[in-house]
């Protein structure tokens, strides 16, 4: 059975969840990372040299960082559905997922740790500030691509749409004043319908 390590509070291991949920992967997760710890073990180590969430184990063979995770999901499972068989769709599938993990989750950190994870004595205004008006520079870009299509890649829900979903229920959930993103927040709302996500960003953002 695939062996999921993280806690569901990180957003990388939601994708890996959401991702075999889509997939009706029976797998087990243990949780990992943050309060949970494990990650600084020399067991944990050698799945992960790296000391992060999440880490995957199917039958023997261990993968890390969360978008290969769920190329390699989608590949051995998913091919024609969340994998595209056609080069252009997955490509275009692949650029969305390259670009939440080098482009959103950088900008969104500052918003997301000085709101979330500091103490409001601890939080730097200018951080959130930087912060939030780069993230919206890319929600923009966004939702000018779902204006006139369903998901990411086109007309279908693919592995593409799954990192960038757990980014923007991340930024949807910080408390503080958006610009409204109405293809964005459509596109999220038929994200929301997927059972897959069920009991993985119906949790608080913590
Ligand atoms: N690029 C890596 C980043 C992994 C990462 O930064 N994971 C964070 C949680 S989102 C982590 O393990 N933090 C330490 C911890 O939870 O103890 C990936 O996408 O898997």
């Amino acid at each position: 059975m695939l062996k999921i390590w993280g806690r569901l509070s990180s957003v990388n291991v939601q994708k890996v969840v959401a991702c075999a949920n889509e997939l009706g992967i029976a797998c087990e997760r243990v949780d990992a990372g943050g309060k949970f710890g494990i990650v600084d073990t020399p067991e944990y180590r050698r799945l992960n040299p790296n000391g992060l969430v999440p880490v995957i184990e199917d039958d023997g063979f261990v993968l890390w960082e969360s978008n290969a995770i769920v190329r390699y999901l989608s590949r051995v499972r998913g091919a024609g559905t969340l994998w595209p068989n056609d080069a252009r769709e997955g490509a275009d599938a692949d650029r969305w997922m390259d670009w939440q993990t080098t482009s959103v989750m950088p900008a969104m950190f500052g918003a997301f740790w000085n709101l979330i994870r500091l103490e409001p004595d601890k939080r730097s205004r200018a951080a959130i500030d930087e912060s939030v008006a780069k993230t919206e520079s890319l929600m923009a870009i966004l939702d000018e691509r779902l204006a006139d299509r369903p998901y990411v890649a086109g007309a279908r829900y693919t592995m593409g749409d799954i990192p960038i979903a757990c980014a923007v229920h991340r930024w949807f959930g910080l408390p503080l004043q958006r610009i409204a993103r109405p293809h964005v927040e459509a596109w999220m709302a038929r994200i929301m319908e997927r059972p897959a996500y069920h009991g993985v960003l119906t949790l608080p953002i913590v």
